[in-house]
């Protein structure tokens, strides 16, 4: 069976990120696709991968391209072309010169990997994700954005620390867009099993420092822009979207958290936003739709009407 081929658009800081993990992993060959003046970039980056693998013991053929021609016949494209946030900016800031990147992004995947999975990770995310589609006219199940397993990472990171246990049997779950307005669901998050509110009735943690993680859950990126100062977040943003291809390239049918379009679940039509959502070799196979109660639907509302006027926003600057 022939190698899967996994095309990266933007070679920048996740995108060399994404390079080392998919080779890592052995995901398949890659191709670090980034504007012709960053070609020397995209090209540089995937021969010091290369030269990475003879240690690491990966067999990935890595190439360097600034010509759509080089990402013909991606089974995943993962994008992030574009600007990354500078400190004091709103991820919605970057939605002027983003916008314009996604539409000529999206015509190029379009015209030679049609039948990609396309992961989106360009900030706005949910506006930069249904632009894309939009622009590629690609089955919505094939256009997926980026955010809610990153959110939700952060969220279970945050927890592991607080409850002192392995990261691995916490779970999280954050709904809603990758904003301020995201909704990190407590009901919905447990150590083995255990939901967060029995933890508090159990006497391991307070409601008032589960309050406060749930709020450093939401400033999760600001708080990484404040300390970098030259960029925003790039491993983890990297290691969570790599979780999506995988689970897409092995058909291994994870539930994660991800930007999908909704036709009606949560009383949404049309839009993208971050749901729980079933990734197998279909793509976007299932999207789940759980029960909210009064405080999260409100919440979740509030989260849909800020990507809602973003998107309005998008429409504007993409034309
Ligand atoms: P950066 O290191 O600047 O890389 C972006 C790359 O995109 C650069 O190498 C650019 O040259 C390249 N680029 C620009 N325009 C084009 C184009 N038209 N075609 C191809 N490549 C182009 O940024 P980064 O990797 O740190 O971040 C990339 C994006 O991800 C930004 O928009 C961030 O805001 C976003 N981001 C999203 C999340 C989410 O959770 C959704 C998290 C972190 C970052």
């Amino acid at each position: 069976m022939a190698r899967k081929k996994i095309a990266l658009v933007g070679a920048g800081q996740i995108g060399g990120t994404l390079a080392l993990l998919a080779g890592l992993k052995e995901l398949g060959d890659i191709v670090l696709f980034d504007i012709p003046d960053f070609e020397g970039v995209a090209k540089g980056k995937a021969l010091d991968i290369a030269e990475a693998a003879p240690v690491e013991g990966f067999d990935s053929t890595l190439t360097g391209a600034s010509d759509y021609a080089g990402i013909a016949g991606a089974d995943v494209v993962i994008v992030t072309a574009g600007v990354p946030r500078k400190p004091g900016m709103s991820r919605d800031d970057l939605v002027g010169i983003n916008a314009k990147v996604i539409k000529s992004v999206g015509a190029g995947i379009k015209e030679h990997a049609p039948d990609a999975f396309v992961i989106v990770i360009t900030n706005p995310l949910d506006a930069m994700v249904g632009l894309m589609q939009q622009v590629t006219g690609f089955d919505p199940a094939k256009v997926v954005g980026m955010a809610g397993v990153l959110d939700s990472a952060r969220f279970r990171h945050f927890l592991a620390d607080e409850f002192k246990v392995s990261v691995e049997d916490v779970t999280a779950f954050v709904l809603g867009g990758h904003g301020d307005t995201m909704v990190p669901s407590v009901r919905y998050s447990t150590v083995a099993g255990i939901p967060l509110p029995d933890l508090v009735k159990m006497g391991w943690t307070t409601q008032e420092k589960l309050d406060q993680i749930v709020q450093r859950t939401r400033d999760g990126g600001a708080e990484i822009v404040g300390l970098l100062k030259t960029g925003s977040a790039f491993y983890a943003p990297a290691a969570s979207a790599i979780a999506m291809a995988e689970s897409f390239l092995k058909d291994k049918k994870r539930v994660l958290p991800c930007a999908a379009k909704l036709t009606g679940q949560y009383g949404v039509d049309g839009l993208y936003i971050g749901v729980p959502v079933i990734i197998g070799a279909g793509g976007v196979e299932k999207i789940i739709e759980i029960e909210l109660n009064a405080e999260e639907k409100a919440n979740f509302e509030k989260s849909v009407a800020a990507v809602q006027q973003l998107v309005e926003v998008t429409a504007k600057v993409a034309g």
